[in-house]
This record gives C-alpha cells, sequence and structure tokens, in this order.
C-alpha cells in the first residue's frame, strides 16, 4: 500500500505565492486522490505493491497492460507531487553547484528563468513544467497530465504543477502570474541536493 505523506510544512509556509487554501486542497485531497487511486489499481497486483513508486514509473512497459494508465496517472500524480512539495520555501538562494551548472547551460539565471517560464506557460492543458538531467545534460521539459520524465529516462531535478488546481483558486486563469511567483519559491537548496545526488 502506498501511503500520502505529511506535507513537510503547514499549509501557509508559501503564503502570499501559494495560498494556504490551494496547499490544503492540493495535499489533501488531489495528491491523496492519486494515493488511493494508485493504491485500488495495484490491488491485485500484490508483486507490485512493494517497489518505489519512481520504479513503477521508471519501467512503465512492464506494468501489465490492463494496470498500465492507471500506474502511469496516479504513480505518477503520487511520483509527481512528492517530489514537488520539496522543492517549495520562501527565500532561499539561487547558489551551488546547480547554479553553476545553469548559469554555464542557460547563460544566465534570467534566461533560465525564461526558458523554465515559456514550458510551463505553454503546456497545453494539464501538466509539469521540468528541469532535468538528460543523458547528463541540463535540459528545460514539460510533460502533459501526469506524466514523468523518469518513464524517459530522465532525472528530474525541479519541476512545477502547472494544472488548473495547483493554482486556480488564487490566481484563476493567470497562470503566468503563477509562474512568475514560483520563482520566490524555488528551494534550491534541494534542487541542488537532487543535483549532486543524482548526477550520473
Ligand atoms: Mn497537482
Amino acid at each position: 500500500m502506498y501511503k500520502l505523506e505529511p506535507l513537510p510544512y503547514p499549509y501557509g509556509f508559501l503564503e502570499p505565492y501559494i495560498d494556504s487554501k490551494t496547499m490544503e486542497i492540493h495535499h489533501d485531497k488531489h495528491h491523496q486522490t492519486y494515493v488511493d487511486k494508485l493504491n485500488v489499481a495495484l490491488e491485485k497486483h500484490k508483486e507490485l505493491q512493494n517497489k518505489k513508486v519512481n520504479e513503477l514509473l521508471e519501467n512503465l512497459n512492464k506494468i501489465p497492460e490492463e494496470i498500465r494508465n492507471a500506474v502511469r496517472n496516479n504513480g505518477g500524480g503520487h511520483a509527481n507531487h512528492s517530489f514537488f512539495w520539496p522543492l517549495l520555501k520562501k527565500d532561499v538562494k539561487f547558489e551551488g553547484k546547480i547554479a553553476d551548472a545553469i548559469n554555464k547551460r542557460f547563460g544566465s539565471f534570467e534566461k533560465f528563468k525564461e526558458e523554465f517560464s515559456n514550458a510551463a506557460i505553454n503546456r497545453f492543458g494539464s501538466g509539469w513544467a521540468w528541469l532535468v538531467l538528460d543523458k547528463g545534460k541540463l535540459e528545460i521539459v514539460s510533460s502533459a497530465n501526469q506524466d514523468s520524465p523518469l518513464s524517459e529516462g530522465k532525472i528530474p531535478l525541479l519541476t512545477l504543477d502547472v494544472w488548473e488546481h495547483a493554482y486556480y483558486l488564487k490566481y484563476q486563469n493567470r497562470r503566468a502570474e503563477y509562474v512568475s511567483a514560483f520563482f520566490n519559491i524555488i528551494n534550491w537548496k534541494k534542487v541542488n541536493e537532487n543535483f549532486v545526488n543524482m548526477k550520473k
């Protein structure tokens, strides 16, 4: 059985950039639902129940076909949100090895911000924007629905949820404003950890 971990901070932790009510619904309702539906999908597949959710996503082609889409969507939903929450914190400096690597790869923080923002804003419908390592190289990508870059052999370092449920209460249709606010709450210390620990 998969289980929802508590949010690693109080609901109001990211105010005013992400409001308390959004965090509460997003974590307690949306994320919970992905976990519940993943458990339902795996009910008759005991051999998969003890695997890490990332492992399921890395090997989607090995998941029995009748539950593959359910695992892709709900396993993805569980993994993506679990990865997302700790990436959010106010007032963390852009520094460390990841900052050096971003500056080198994109030219400057501003260029990186522009490219990441475009990926987030232009993702049509629901999905995620990502900074990933793809064969050791930093890349910005976006994914539809709850698709994870793990399923394409990429290593996620940073992500932003651009489903409407992530921002609609406060920002309504103004996704670009939400994306801009996100740059005030990136936990660069955590992104740096992801980079240092996962670089292959
Ligand atoms: Mn979400």
